[in-house]
């Protein structure tokens, strides 16, 4: 009698998807007694189906296949199930087969749902699916995150603790160790889910872990992430501290784990914030923070920073009273930790000095106003009325007055080998004025990391490994969407590309090692919606930067090219609402207002004030106005950085990695990916004299290679984090809102996959072990081979499983119906047992 230990067996598996089994099961019960025999095609018919599995016709048709299948079994041993549980009779009888279905189907969501919600209510926020953690948002402290904890998940088995996010951070330093191998821990989300918590929480048990001697160095570390989040994160209408940028932090460490440095990858920061705020959102935190800090200090004359009213940049509506600007507790002790940080990892007073300078220059610079002037022979030209916010700033820049003035209010244009001077209107010298402190911005934040990384750089000679963190912008849908919600989504939709490529891949090597014929796996991936955005020169981005390069062009001839172009089941022109196009994304529809878009996309910035940047005395500024590498030698760059059999190719059908050991066969597949860059010219596309003018759209494309690039090389880990409400409240549990996640982040898409493939390898020994009362007598302890697991299968009358060479290939019901009928086999030894002693009279 060993139940005991076969329902620990089994709940070992609680964390994982495999707590879906008792919907399984239910359904197997289901089908089992049904009669009616609705046809496939009759199934397929009915909405919820439809409607529960999307677009994915295999998948609808392997359903409907496995609901005839069970219920031909279940006709057969009718007269048993009958009498088993009257509730599920009552069930089928209420409802006709396709109803049961659904009612199965949601209750596989609802399983995972009531599982999370579970754990939640007891502030386990942790939980495995698979090998990927879901993170909810605890939205409060927890006291989980102590050193002590940290010592608690050191080299621990995953199933020893309960699911943390240090566990995931410890397999992955684990596997660098043990394998050599770079790792990769990839977080997403929507807004506000807790990617960037999750990444702090990361880097702090790995630097635990990679206790090096150095602790300075160690705390340096700690110090990156706030000291960047400062200049690129901001209060959205969703997320008090959200990331308007994407970040992948490498920590470096030696063979034998001990850390010894980091690098940043900053990737497409939101500069347009710069200059404008929607309702309700802020600038970047920075600029509070300088504010409250340099007041306490009492400087704030000292940089110049406008002291009676917010500046415009800052305060665009005037609804902010400058005393509470400056009187905020929070942003002066922010203030004082970027102080430190920037000192503690290395940064020389002069260089955070031109830091504030640059920063109050930007703000000095917003509050230039232009105003029109007409003499006799111009109309469209205009002055500067308010002559100190114009010299403010650029005395801080360190440049002259004069200077900036013309190259905000004219443009010098070579046409045929003669230089003309056209003044502008009050428009476009306000655009340029805005495209400045964009461009500064932008630009600053670059140096900011490059600094950190050159400070941050580990010693040359030792050949060391690294464990890198991926935190980006989440996935946002709001009201309304522009330019900057479409790149952040085919960010994340690269993401999810990469997840699902990546599971697929995993299960088709093993397939592979274990002789197994992997053409046995379908699998559908957001590959087509990726292709519409970056297929040259068909996709979206191509379109759009061809349409940028018209000069005439306009947000309508923009629409109407996508229209015209865009043929797709992902794209469509919605009727009666003007300038939008819809996209359905993998994480679900989102409507974008094109207004903009081609400004937005151009991103241009006057050669004039490049110029007159350049002449700066301050070196900092001339630093970062120096000329870019160029496309092609950075991109030669790019290309020499990938290593390990794997080659990167810009192809016709966008960018493509392959690995050349698959290319050929069922194991031929691609990952086209996602996000970023880190390439000098790419990240400035408005300055491009000397060669086409790079777009952002571009600029982003290659950004998403750069980060593919990095990506591809690592092993890697994934962490879904979700946001359990949208009022960011405490112990909510919004199950609406929970699955919405889930869907969109692939929880269940995940599980769905592993519906198609084989989701239970179980060796030869955890089988017999496991199962072994399903064919042999209970002290029997037959050996653990290969055959025995196969005489096992066979008194199980299972089908479609496939044997490998170490490992028993199983579908997912298959599992359910072997721990079905083990439970049966126990109970009949339980009421045997009872029998025997007595019990039952
Ligand atoms: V965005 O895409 O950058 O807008 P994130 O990064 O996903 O977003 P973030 O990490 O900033 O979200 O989390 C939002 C807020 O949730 C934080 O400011 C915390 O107040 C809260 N949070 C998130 N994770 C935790 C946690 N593990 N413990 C406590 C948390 N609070
Ligand atoms: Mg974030």
């Amino acid at each position: 009698w060993m139940a005991p230990e076969v329902i620990a067996c089994e709940q070992q598996y609680d964390y994982s998807y495999d707590a879906r089994c008792d919907v399984w099961s239910l359904v197997f019960n289901f089908f089992s007694d049904f009669e009616a025999r609705p046809s496939v095609t009759h199934l397929l018919e009915h909405p919820f189906i439809k409607q529960a599995q999307g677009k994915d016709v295999a998948l609808q048709q392997q359903l409907a296949a496995l609901i005839l299948e069970q219920q031909e079994a279940g006709c057969k041993t009718k007269t048993k199930h009958e009498r088993i549980n009257t509730r599920k009779t009552l069930i089928i009888e209420r409802y006709n087969l396709v109803d049961a279905v659904c009612v199965f189907l949601s209750l596989l969501q609802e399983t995972i749902i009531s599982h999370l919600q579970k754990r939640y209510d007891e502030l386990q926020v942790y939980t495995y699916v698979g090998d990927i953690l879901i993170a909810l948002n605890p939205f409060q402290n927890l006291s989980i995150y102590s050193p002590q904890f940290s010592k608690l998940y050191h080299g621990m088995k995953r199933a020893d603790n309960p699911p943390h996010i240090f566990a995931t951070a410890d397999a992955a330093y684990r596997g660098m160790v043990t394998f050599c191998k770079d790792q990769c821990i990839i977080i997403s989300g929507e807004s506000g889910a807790g990617k960037t918590e999750s990444a702090h929480l990361i880097v702090q048990h790995l630097t635990f872990l990679g206790k090096a001697n150095n602790r300075t160095l160690r705390e340096k570390i700690l110090q990156v992430n706030p000291l960047v989040e400062a200049f690129g994160n901001a209060c959205t209408a969703i997320n008090d501290n959200s990331s308007r940028f994407g970040k992948y932090l490498e920590m470096k460490f030696t063979p034998t784990g001990a850390v010894i440095g980091a690098k940043i990858s900053e990737y497409l920061l939101e500069k347009s914030r710069v200059i404008k705020q929607a309702t309700g959102e802020k600038n970047f935190h920075i600029f509070y923070y300088i504010y409250a800090g340099l007041y306490h200090q009492d400087k704030l004359k000292t940089y110049s920073l406008p002291d009676r009213t917010p500046p415009r940049y800052i305060d665009s509506q005037h609804r902010t009273v400058m005393q509470d600007i400056v009187s905020s507790k929070l942003y002066k002790e922010q203030f004082d930790a970027i102080q430190e940080g920037f000192r503690n990892i290395g940064f020389t007073e002069e260089e955070v000095n031109s830091v504030y300078r640059i920063l109050s220059a930007i703000l000095n610079t917003g509050n230039i106003e232009f105003a029109s002037i007409t003499t006799q022979h111009q109309t469209d030209k205009s002055e500067v009325p308010n002559a100190e916010a114009l010299e403010t700033a650029a005395s801080l820049l360190s440049i002259g007055p004069e200077e900036l003035q013309e190259a905000l209010t004219s443009q010098c244009v070579v046409t045929r080998g003669e230089t003309i001077i056209r003044t502008n209107t009050v428009d476009k010298a306000a655009d340029v004025r805005d495209a400045m402190s964009k461009a500064l911005y932008g630009r600053l934040f670059s140096w900011i990391v490059n600094r950190i990384n050159s400070l941050l750089q580990p010693d040359m000679n030792i050949c060391g490994m690294n464990v890198g963190i991926l935190d980006i912008f989440g996935f946002e849908n709001f009201k309304k969407n522009s330019f900057e919600q479409l790149c952040i989504n085919i960010a994340n939709e690269q993401i999810q590309f990469y997840f699902n490529q990546h599971i697929f891949a995993l299960e088709q090597m093993e397939y592979q090692s274990e002789g197994v014929d992997a053409s046995l796996v379908e699998y559908e991936d957001n590959r087509p919606i990726l292709d519409m955005f970056l297929q040259k020169p068909m996709g979206l981005l191509s379109l759009m930067d061809e349409e940028s390069r018209f000069p005439q062009a306009t947000d309508q001839t923009l629409v109407d090219k996508f229209e015209d172009n865009l043929r797709c089941k992902y794209f469509w022109i919605p009727k009666r609402v003007e300038l939008c196009f819809g996209i359905q994304h993998y994480a679900g529809k989102v409507m974008y207002n094109v207004n903009g878009f081609l400004e937005k996309n151009r991103d241009t910035l006057p050669a004039d004030i490049v110029v007159v940047l350049r002449t700066s005395e301050n070196k900092l500024l001339q630093q970062l106005f120096s000329s870019p590498l160029t496309k092609t030698g950075r991109l030669r760059q790019l290309s020499m950085k990938n290593i390990e059999m794997k080659t990167i190719a810009e192809t016709n059908r966008g960018i493509t990695i392959q690995s050349p050991q698959k290319k050929n066969g069922n194991g031929n597949f691609s990952l086209r990916q996602t996000v970023v860059d880190t390439m000098e010219m790419m990240r400035h596309p408005e300055e491009t004299t000397s060669m086409r003018r790079q777009t952002v759209a571009s600029y982003f494309r290659y950004s998403l290679m750069d980060l593919l690039s990095k990506m591809v090389v690592g092993q890697p880990h994934f962490v879904r984090c979700i946001k359990p409400n949208d009022d960011r409240q405490a112990l909510r549990f919004c199950k609406e809102r929970v699955m919405v996640q889930l869907r969109y982040t692939g929880i269940l898409e995940t599980v769905n996959i592993r519906r198609q493939g084989y989701s239970h390898r179980i060796t030869f020994e955890e089988f017999v072990n496991r199962y072994y009362y399903l064919a042999f007598r209970a002290h029997q302890m037959p050996e653990t081979s290969r055959e025995n697991a196969v005489a096992i299968l066979q008194r199980a009358k299972l089908e479609g499983w496939v044997l490998g060479t170490t490992k028993v290939f199983l579908r997912y019901y298959h599992v359910e119906q072997l721990n079905l009928l083990l439970r049966e086999v126990i109970a009949r030894v339980v009421i045997m047992q009872a029998y025997t002693k007595g019990w039952l009279g």
